[in-house]
């Protein structure tokens, strides 16, 4: 594989270590002068291990040990200048083989490229045999499959400790769950289902375009579950019928409904349609499938082995915000927190409903704008800060398992604490 720009992202795995100095310093400042490499994105980062060092001299410390996902348009070569760059920054010295250092940064892997080298080899040769790997790796992507052996992360671990978990493990405690999260391919849907995947839940990507559904499935699937994909066009009349009766079929039953999916009418073309054409797509595709939709599903979900759904409004609703987008989502977002408590009604005691109502959230809209819109969101945010899609994934996670299981017809206001 040549190195260079130019080339679609790929997913690689480092695992890092420290056992001299500040081990807890270090490493932060490793992982943050990671994030800053251009052509790097960090994405999970596994919790740090307390582990007896393996090999090296007698009477080295423990080690801190974790591993770090990252996306990266870096080749390997240029991935492994950018560690090895990182690594000295933080103080590392070569002495002695094994011996203690203030960090030490390795490769894993990189994509399911294999290759043999001096400076390189993927997999890393070791991984499979150590346990100070392996247990934060399959914490990140317990499904990745190692491109030489054919097993996954959770199996080599399993083998190697002979512990292996049986059932909803910790932190994986929507194991079995069945959930389908409209409008998946990017953003806050993305986030909620990469996080429901993350706790062990099957998820059913829902999108129009193939190619996104596809990528975000096969990322759910790195964690060890189901992933599928189910596209339909909400936008059209009888889009919404279509995608109950897919999405039931794939696992026979579904347990977890996310309605998330919406109209943009502020990025890209929506942002130029005037404000009827806004008006009418937020009311075919936020309003109207969002309320067929867990009306169909949960429906079935009532009949059957009952569920949670979770419908996405907005935190300015129910308090008013001036301009058009204003004016546009309280009609719209309003109206599915209103529906939700009545469809709450409806459904209860076997299917439980929830609104989460998002505040100031940087996705594609935040991303580019102004900087008095920058400074505004900070002062109308107590948190005095953007809310991220992994926010609201985190409050998606909770609504839907068994720690709020005697809540009921909720909004939840995932806005950074703005009450006005
Ligand atoms: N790294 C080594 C050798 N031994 N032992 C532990 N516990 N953790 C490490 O990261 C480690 C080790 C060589 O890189
Ligand atoms: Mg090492
Ligand atoms: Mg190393």
């Amino acid at each position: 594989m040549k190195d260079g720009p130019g080339q679609a992202p790929v997913l690689a795995y480092l695992a890092f270590g420290s056992n001299l100095g500040d081990r807890r310093g270090c490493i932060d400042r490793a992982l943050t002068a990671l994030r800053a490499v251009p052509g790097v994105e960090v994405g999970r980062t596994s919790s740090l291990y307390e582990t007896a060092p393996v090999g090296g001299p007698a009477g080295q410390g423990a080690y801190l040990n974790g591993a770090v996902e990252v996306e990266t348009a870096l080749g390997p070569d240029a991935l492994l200048r950018a560690i090895l760059e990182i690594e000295a920054a933080v103080g590392r010295e070569r002495r002695e083989k094994d011996g203690p250092r203030t960090i030490d940064l390795d490769l894993l892997l990189y994509g399911d490229v294999v290759r043999q080298g001096a400076d390189l080899t993927l997999p890393h040769p070791r991984m499979p045999e150590r346990a100070f790997v392996l247990r934060p790796l399959a914490e990140i992507a317990p499904g990745l499959v190692h491109p030489v052996l054919g097993r996954t992360v959770a199996d080599l671990l399993a083998e190697l400790t002979g512990v292996r978990p049986f059932g909803a493990a910790p932190g994986r405690e929507l194991s079995g769950v069945r959930a389908l999260v409209t409008g998946s391919t990017s953003g806050i849907g993305r986030a909620i289902a990469l996080e429901l995947a993350c706790a062990g839940a099957d998820v059913l990507i829902h999108g129009r375009r193939g190619a996104a559904a596809e990528e975000v499935a096969a990322r759910a699937r790195l964690d060890g579950v189901r992933g599928e994909v189910v596209l339909a066009d909400l936008g059209e009349p009888s889009g919404w019928a279509e995608l109950a009766e897919r999405a039931w079929g794939v696992w026979d039953g579904l347990d977890v409904v996310v309605n998330n999916a919406g109209a943009d009418t502020l990025t890209g073309e929506g942002a130029r349609w005037a404000f009827e054409r806004k008006l009418e797509a937020l009311l075919a595709i936020d309003v109207r499938a969002t309320m067929l939709l867990s009306r169909a599903l949960g429906q079935r979900m009532k009949a059957g082995q009952g569920g949670t759904i979770v419908n996405v409004g907005w935190d300015q609703a129910e308090t008013g915000m001036a301009g058009d987008s204003g004016e546009l989502f309280a009609a719209t977002k309003g109206a599915v927190m209103a529906f939700s408590r009545s469809l709450a009604l409806s459904l209860a005691p076997q299917v439980r409903v929830h609104c989460a109502a998002p505040g100031w959230i940087r996705t594609a809209w935040g991303e580019q704008a102004s900087s008095a819109w920058q400074e505004r969101v900070r002062q109308e945010t107590p948190l005095q800060r953007w809310g991220r899609p992994s926010d609201v994934a985190a409050t998606v996670r909770w609504l839907v398992s068994p720690g709020a299981r005697y809540l009921d017809g909720q909004i939840v206001r995932v806005n950074g604490g703005a009450v006005r």
